[in-house]
């Protein structure tokens, strides 16, 4: 599955024999280029940045290393490669051979799937656009700009499909697409997590590892779908995100240890006396992100989540590999429902749970995570803090916990209780102007601001952290 780079738009779909598409998108790149320099990364915009760039999507391929200026990025259209025979993995169709265009009587529900996903792309490098103005150094700097990168690829990915499977309707949508601002008042991004302000690198690194996360979920489960051209693209789409994760899980990790270590320099033992960021305000913010991005699942209970699963539109996790049942009718789940200010267990048709099931392996990846942050807080000799993850009731704004309040342990609380302990469980103003006043610029090779740790390993082809990452002059 080698990349054709002499074609305009990078790609491995054969696009040259298909004028009409080829045209198409042809005419949509300049309005990419456009939002691209008016969103994207406002510092080192056509500096040289050590970045990869897929030349093929098999196992060698994808991640080729050189430098390369921003807006000279060849943004493409990377399918993983067909899998002769491959069968509906789920829902009603399933065993039937997949789909290689759009099944008509599913057309509109596709559609919006692959415009959600589409939106949080874009949303994303908007979201992040000022960051590099306050880069802590050279080399979370190049992190930000690769993931920018290929979240921009992302949306290529998705931009494809819409214009070669959805006519006028999906010329339309990828119209559209670069329309919508994260966070503006009167065209927002679909969803809530994608128009939070992330301006400061707890918050970049909060969201890389657990926003971020969702993608990798929701990814899996398009991965699984009985329309080919979306899972191969997803396929492929997940070997990027990998790294991603590596961001926002290493980056998050070395704040932590940062901590403990500056914890343990002060008589106090207060990290913020020696410029780091303290543990509790780091939990806030995990609270906070954590909670956002447990709503990108959508509701406990959900119609759509039945019908997508129904139509072989999405699977679960790893679907095809982990499941028996690939139909689960006739199977329930039980979802805990508040009822008169009491939580009690409610037996759900288990396809009307299937957001649940996702959020679940979601969840127990994040466990994942945070005992290996809670490892290195013991390497560093801390033993009286633990980062936690907050139940999945705490603090959300979709579903049918959204209505009520709980505590981080997921109890029933009342507004007034929720109203007194809430500076401790989520950010304060204070905190965030905290944080804000650490961001500063640290552009010198091989430094770094005083809140965060060197990594140990940069995961970027071999380099040290000394590498000149970005070609600042
Ligand atoms: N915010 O039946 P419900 C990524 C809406 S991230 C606002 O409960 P459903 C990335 C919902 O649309 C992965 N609205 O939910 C990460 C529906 O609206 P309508 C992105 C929300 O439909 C970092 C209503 O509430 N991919 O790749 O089962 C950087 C009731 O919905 C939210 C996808 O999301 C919310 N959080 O599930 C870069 C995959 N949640 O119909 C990239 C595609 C729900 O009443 N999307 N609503 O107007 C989907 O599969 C589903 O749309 C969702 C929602 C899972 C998001």
């Amino acid at each position: 599955m080698s990349i054709n780079y002499d074609d305009r738009i990078p790609n491995n779909v054969n696009l040259s024999s298909d004028a009409r598409l080829q045209r198409a998108l042809e005419a949509w790149l300049p309005h990419y280029q456009e939002w691209w320099k008016s969103v994207g990364p406002q510092v080192f915009p056509t500096n040289e940045i050590y970045l990869r760039t897929a030349i093929s999507t098999d196992a060698g391929g994808w991640a080729n290393f050189g430098y390369v200026r921003m807006p000279e990025y060849r943004w493409g259209i990377f399918l993983a490669a067909k899998e002769e025979g491959r069968t509906i993995p789920a829902g009603d169709h399933v065993g039937e051979p997949v789909w290689d265009s759009v099944p008509g009587e599913y057309r509109n529900t596709l559609k919006r799937i692959i415009v959600t996903q589409a939106d949080t792309e874009p949303a994303s490098v908007e979201q992040q656009r000022f960051l590099a103005n306050t880069a802590p150094s050279l080399y979370d700097a190049r992190n930000l700009f690769q993931v920018n990168v290929e979240e921009g690829r992302h949306l290529w990915a998705m931009v494809y499909l819409l214009h070669a499977h959805f006519g006028r309707d999906g010329r339309d949508e990828a119209d559209e697409l670069l329309a919508r601002r994260a966070g503006d008042h009167d065209k927002p991004r679909i969803l809530d997590a994608f128009n939070q302000p992330c301006e400061d690198w707890l918050t970049f690194h909060c969201f890389t590892c657990f926003t971020d996360r969702d993608g990798k979920f929701q990814l899996g489960a398009l991965a699984e779908s009985g329309f080919d051209p979306l899972s191969r693209t997803c396929r492929f789409m997940l070997t990027e995100e990998a790294h991603h994760l590596f961001v926002g899980e290493s980056g998050m990790e070395r704040i932590i240890r940062r901590a403990a270590q500056l914890m343990k320099a002060d008589k106090n033992e207060d990290a913020r006396a020696q410029g780091g960021i303290d543990l509790q305000t780091i939990q806030r913010f995990v609270n906070y992100w954590y909670c956002y991005s447990l709503d990108l699942f959508g509701g406990e209970v959900s119609t759509n989540a039945a019908d997508f699963f129904a139509q072989g539109l999405k699977g679960r996790w790893h679907e095809a590999k982990d499941y028996e049942d690939h139909k689960a009718l006739g199977a329930t789940r039980i979802v805990k429902h508040v009822e008169n200010g009491a939580l009690v267990d409610k037996e759900i048709p288990l396809r009307n749970a299937m957001n649940e099931e996702l959020r679940d392996s979601y969840t127990k990846d994040c466990e994942r995570v945070v005992k290996k942050w809670n490892a290195a807080l013991a390497e560093e000799g801390m033993t009286g803090f633990e980062i936690t993850l907050p139940s999945s009731r705490f603090f959300r704004r979709q579903g049918i916990y959204s209505d009520a309040r709980f505590d981080p342990a997921g109890n029933p609380i009342s507004e007034e209780a929720f109203a007194k302990k809430v500076d401790s469980w989520l950010p304060t103003d204070a905190d965030r102007a905290y944080v804000k006043s650490l961001m500063k610029p640290v552009y010198e090779r091989g430094k770094i601001a005083q809140y965060m740790a060197p990594p140990k390993r940069t995961a970027v082809d071999g380099k040290p952290f000394e590498f000149e990452f970005v070609r600042v002059d």
